[in-house]
């Protein structure tokens, strides 16, 4: 199945911990590297203001494993990078979301599939569109087309960083 994985962060050393996730996503066996998105620079939308910018970034993929699986080892990803040393809990410095897998649909308390905000995401649908031009979100429709209606403003290129694949 292809799986289609949306990583972003905003806090840290940003490019180094989205590179260190591609490294340590594709570790285990069961997920294979197809291909990164360029990365770009985008707006917070939502949560507390004044947040600093995030680097997004899609990673496409092809997997055997079951969404579930998938979800646990993107949740130990985050984990592995996603917290600052502290007793408190501290803004996330990774965030690693399912976008899609396969034409899985699936909606319940841990996993909603196809990410059920991905459609309406500037920053996700631009570095998609990049990486897979045929793309789509299952009940939405293409990329292409979802990014029609979007205000793409707050998303910006950075053409001087360029994910590697995994080592
Ligand atoms: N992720 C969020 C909320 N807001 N904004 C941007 N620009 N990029 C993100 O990855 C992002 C966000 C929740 O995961
Ligand atoms: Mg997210
Ligand atoms: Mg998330």
């Amino acid at each position: 199945m292809k799986a289609v994985l949306a990583l972003g962060s905003n806090l840290g050393n940003r490019f180094q911990i989205l590179q260190g996730a591609v490294d340590a996503l594709f570790d285990a066996p069961g997920l294979e590297f197809v291909k990164a998105s360029p990365v770009y620079e985008t707006d917070p939308v939502g949560g507390p203001p004044g947040q600093d910018a995030y680097l997004n970034a899609i990673v496409i993929a092809e997997t055997t494993l079951p969404p579930r699986t998938l979800l646990e080892r993107a949740q130990s990803v985050e984990n592995a990078f996603g917290r600052v040393r502290s007793e408190r809990w501290g803004p996330r410095t990774l965030d690693v979301d399912l976008i899609v897998v396969g034409d899985t649909v699936c909606d319940d308390v841990e996993l909603t599939l196809p990410h059920p905000l991905a459609h309406e995401r500037a920053f996700v649908l631009v570095p998609w569109s990049q990486a897979d031009p045929e793309g789509a979100v299952p009940g939405r429709g293409r990329v292409a087309d979802l990014l029609e209606g979007l205000d793409t403003q707050g998303v910006r290129l950075r053409a001087d960083l360029n994910l590697q694949r995994p080592d």
